[in-house]
């Protein structure tokens, strides 16, 4: 029979709203510094999440916006370097904001951690950000030593498809030398479960802001954040029983179940 060990997360949406205060800020930065004239507002930046990867949603925003400018960039053979640039600069700006502690952690998600850690669990993270990104939120909200709490910091390029692929998941697992039996994921995006289902986790969803209106089929839970003893979550979908936030006795549930 199958025990639940281990529990694996996503990072932007579902530890901390990252994208539209923080990636999006950074974004914008990088482009202005490169006096492009390009600005991502909230509305456009929601569209633009659809690809996952700040480098990947660079080329989808200049295919879609600027057609012409990637096709030059392209004959000249220099549209590479260009986002490769573009994108460091973006990370830079970006740790700099969290490094200010701009982005705060989602409600629950540190009284939770707290609580797998007290019993023992394994934690992991399989995302599609860049690895000093996550080193990055994980010291302005939880601290240097929090870093070490994960076995695993599965992100970015590390693996060559990203979310939606199952890969990301998959390299956790192996990693971990875990099964996906064994094991409960949380994602926050429609990119992010259609990922950890297709590695066969059971997933766990906080909504937010931008993934109000995703499709989460094949959700073991849908909720609107972790919730705290004194602000309760919502459950959208699935069932939490009479609990009002989540717990680790009610992950064990949603395992058996
Ligand atoms: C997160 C993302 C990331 C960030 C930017 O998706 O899509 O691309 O927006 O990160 P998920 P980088 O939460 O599903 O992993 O710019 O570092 O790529
Ligand atoms: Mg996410």
């Amino acid at each position: 029979m199958s025990k639940l060990k281990a529990f694996i997360f996503d990072v932007d949406g579902t530890l901390a709203d990252t994208e539209k205060d923080g990636h999006r800020v950074a974004f914008n930065r990088a482009f202005a510094e490169a006096d492009l004239g390009w600005h991502w507002s909230v509305d456009e930046y929601g569209e633009l999440l659809s690809v996952t990867g700040g480098k990947e949603r660079i080329h989808h925003f200049l295919s879609l916006r600027q057609p012409e400018f990637l096709k030059q960039q392209q004959q000249a053979g220099t549209l590479y370097d260009l986002i490769k640039k573009l994108h460091a600069r973006k990370t830079h700006f970006y740790t700099e904001l969290l490094a200010e502690g701009a982005i705060p952690l989602r409600t629950g998600v540190k009284r939770l951690l707290d609580e797998m850690r007290e019993q023992g669990f394994r934690l992991a993270i399989a995302t599609t950000t860049t690895p000093a990104n996550v080193t990055s939120l994980l010291e302005s909200t939880l601290g240097k030593e929090s870093i070490d709490w994960f076995e695993v910091i599965a992100a970015g390029d590390i693996v060559p498809k990203k979310k939606p692929a199952a890969d990301i998941y998959d390299y956790a697992l192996e990693q971990m030398n875990l099964k996906a039996e064994d094991c409960i994921a949380f994602e926050d995006s429609s990119n992010g479960i259609q990922s950890s289902l297709g590695a066969n986790l059971k997933t766990v969803i906080t909504q937010n802001h931008y993934t109000e209106e995703h499709d989460f089929m094949g959700a073991a839970v849908v909720l609107d954040h972790l919730g705290e003893p004194d602000d309760a979550c919502l459950c959208i979908a699935g069932d939490i029983g009479n609990a009002s936030f989540m717990s680790v006795d009610v992950l064990k549930k949603i395992f058996d179940t």
